[in-house]
């Protein structure tokens, strides 16, 4: 089994004006294209490329492969793009058991907007920022390069399931923002899929 580019449930302009076309485009096409390939380089003729990407995170602190990191770093790529097309959609509302476990862990949505920011601004370089359930404590945590929580505390430097996850890459906002990080993460709040969010609470 190789991996393939999954489609999107939108138009690449469905997101404007917050995610313009343009970097849409070429985010999906180029960038996420480029992981998997890489991915499936790799895994071609090893015996793990019967996993699905999620299996592949679960088991990645005991592969043992010459070029781990290369992996790493594109398996990475591959589910956290994967992820976040799927975390994104204009028009939907924070609510029921995601939104009260927010009130209630980050005394308000605005709180936890804002810390979300702060971790997101604060991370240096390229990364993710990524509210994830660890056992049912609400964490927002940063991971760099295509680092997956899901990878475990020893490689990715935390852990947890993934319930949001914003790309804190150049290439995700430098066409439209360039270097207003900050406008980039605050825009992400407008297209915030919470449905999906949800959903992947109760996983
Ligand atoms: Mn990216």
């Amino acid at each position: 089994m190789s991996y393939s580019l999954p489609d999107l449930s939108y138009a690449y302009n469905a997101l404007e004006p917050f995610f313009d076309e343009e970097t849409m485009k070429i985010h999906h096409t180029k960038h996420h294209q480029n992981y998997i390939n890489n991915t499936n380089s790799i895994l071609e003729k090893t015996h793990f490329n019967s996993l699905s990407i999620e299996e592949l995170m679960s088991i990645f602190n005991e592969i043992s492969l010459e070029n781990k990191t290369v992996l790493r770093n594109n398996a990475g790529g591959h589910i956290n793009h994967s992820l976040f097309w799927k975390g994104l959609k204009i028009g939907t509302v924070l609510q029921g058991d995601l939104k009260s476990e927010i009130d209630r862990q980050f005394g308000s949505l605005e709180c936890f907007k804002s810390k979300f920011e702060d971790t997101a601004l604060k991370h240096f370089g390229s990364g993710w920022a990524w509210l994830v359930n660890q056992n049912g404590v609400l964490s927002i945590v940063s991971t760099i390069n295509q680092d997956n929580p899901l990878m475990g505390k020893s490689i990715s430097g935390t852990s947890g399931y993934p319930i949001i996850g914003l790309d804190l890459w150049e290439h995700a906002y430098y066409l439209k923002y360039q270097n207003r990080r900050l406008d980039y993460i605050k825009s992400f709040w407008n297209i915030v899929n919470w449905d999906e969010a949800s959903n992947r609470l109760l996983k």
